[in-house]
């Protein structure tokens, strides 16, 4: 007989009692079906009790006079793979950094994705863009490590030189590249750091004088005024002559 453990009777297969009968001098197995129903429920596997009971007979029941059956569940799909662990993927956090010429430094950020299986790093250089390393900024080159199952963002300083050049803006180049323990670089392994420069633009020099005489046109007030009080003086000079003739003793 067939009695439900924790598969459900007719749901999950059909209620089984059979009467199985040997005659005398048969000793041949005897075999009986329990049909399995597809409930197409994606289930754990369920059991069903299987008991052998005496029924009328002389002979005695043996010690399995019962089992357990075991159903499998048909709808599930078998579940897929776990995938392999990831190290990880690292890169920058960004395409362009900046930093005003008296900020000091620059924090650089690398990150890692996608997995945190082992210790790994990478490695960060700056080079040259116009700025100038020694005189705009330190040369870093560093690596940049993460420890298994860190995936905290790890930051690299960049110090940045104070002038008093006034100056263009001036950029420097940084690389993440040589990933170690397994890791793989994102897209962003380069980025452009630009320092913006602080210094005042420097007041033009002041305008060279104009020479002695004017060039015609553009002579200045003082000018006109000496040539007025030539011109008085050459008036008075005239002036004084004709005065002093009439009283020119006669002949
Ligand atoms: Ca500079
Ligand atoms: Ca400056
Ligand atoms: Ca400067």
């Amino acid at each position: 007989m067939a009695s439900p453990g924790t598969a459900i009777a007719t749901t999950d297969y059909t209620p089984t009692d059979v009467t199985l009968e040997w005659r005398n001098g048969d000793l041949t197995p005897k075999t009986f079906n329990i049909p399995i129903v597809n409930d197409g429920t994606a289930e754990a596997a369920e059991t069903v009790n299987l008991t052998l009971s005496k029924n009328w007979c002389l002979g005695d029941l043996g010690a399995q006079g019962t089992a357990v059956l075991t159903i499998n569940d048909g709808a599930a799909p078998p579940p897929p793979p776990p995938p392999p662990p990831s190290n990880g993927t690292l890169q920058l956090s960004a395409a362009t950094y900046a930093a005003a010429e008296g900020a000091g430094t620059v924090t650089i950020t690398v990150t890692r994705t996608g997995g945190s299986a082992g210790a790994v790093s990478a490695r960060l250089a700056t080079s040259n863009g116009t700025a100038a390393e020694a005189a705009d900024y330190t040369a870093t080159d560093t690596f940049v490590t993460f420890a298994a199952g860190d995936t905290t963002a790890k930051t690299v300083t960049v110090p940045i030189l104070q002038d008093t050049t006034d100056e263009p803006d001036e950029t420097v180049n940084l690389t993440l590249s040589t990933p170690t323990g397994g890791a793989t670089l994102g897209a962003q392994t380069s980025a452009v750091l630009t320092i913006t420069d602080d210094d005042p633009t420097p007041a033009p020099p002041p305008a060279p004088p104009a020479p002695p005489g004017g060039g015609g046109g553009g002579g200045g007030g003082s000018t006109n005024a000496l040539m007025l009080l030539g011109l008085a003086a050459l008036l008075a000079a005239q002036r004084a002559r004709r005065v002093s003739s009439p009283s020119a003793p006669a002949r």
